[in-house]
């Protein structure tokens, strides 16, 4: 007697549960493609619980970091994973040596475009496989993926990484971000199927 549905094998045991591989790459986000006019007038603000707080331009994340490249799987709490997607930028680590983060930071804020967030906490931030993606395939991100810069956090489902990331602020209390105000789980773990979070 089977308790449950009955799944197909998942291959390698790398694709969570109730989730199936796509080869597509799916463009998903809530309002609009942001346009950039002068890229050289964009900027990254990195603060809260930081003894540095810096203001980046494109060009100082691509000169003042060592460029990093990982391949990684992703994990949509819509249901679909892309495999082996290959991402280069700047290591979350990098740039937390550089700011000092303080100890009260347990917490962080990714702040993109049109004021939208995501929220996570500090150790998925500066997980080992956390990157601030500005290319995919050695190509700069397309603008409905996320051009100049977004955030690849391929642990927690695909919604934590954010797209157009403008802002990253260190915080003492776990504040929800956009989907978390909306019912999304507040760590997300695709493999212990973190989606929502009821009540
Ligand atoms: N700024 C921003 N980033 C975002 C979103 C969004 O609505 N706004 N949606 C998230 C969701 S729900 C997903 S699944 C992924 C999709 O990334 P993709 O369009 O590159 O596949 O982006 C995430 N990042
Ligand atoms: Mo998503």
């Amino acid at each position: 007697m089977y308790f449950g549905k009955v799944r197909k094998n998942n291959k390698n045991d790398r694709v969570p549960p109730n989730q199936n591989v796509t080869t597509t790459f799916p463009v998903l986000h809530h309002g609009n493609v942001p346009y950039y006019d002068d890229i050289t007038k964009w900027n990254i603000q990195i603060y809260g619980q930081v003894e540095s707080p810096k203001l980046y331009t494109l060009n100082e994340l691509k000169t003042l970091f060592p460029k990093t490249e990982y391949t990684n799987d992703i994990h949509c709490v819509t249901g679909w994973s892309k495999l082996d997607t290959t991402w280069q930028g700047v290591k979350t680590t990098d740039i937390a040596k550089v700011i000092k983060v303080k100890p009260t930071a347990k917490y962080v804020i990714i702040q993109a475009e049109e004021g939208w967030t995501t929220n996570l906490a500090i150790e998925d931030f500066l997980k080992e496989t956390s990157l601030l993606a500005y290319a995919y395939d050695d190509k700069p991100l397309t603008p409905e993926h996320g051009y100049p810069l977004r955030a690849v956090f391929p642990h927690l489902y695909f919604w934590k990484s954010a797209k157009w990331v403008r802002g990253i602020q260190f915080t003492e209390r776990n504040h929800p971000g956009f989907w978390e105000q909306n019912g999304y789980h507040m760590n997300g773990d695709p493999w212990r199927e973190e989606r929502f979070s009821f009540d």
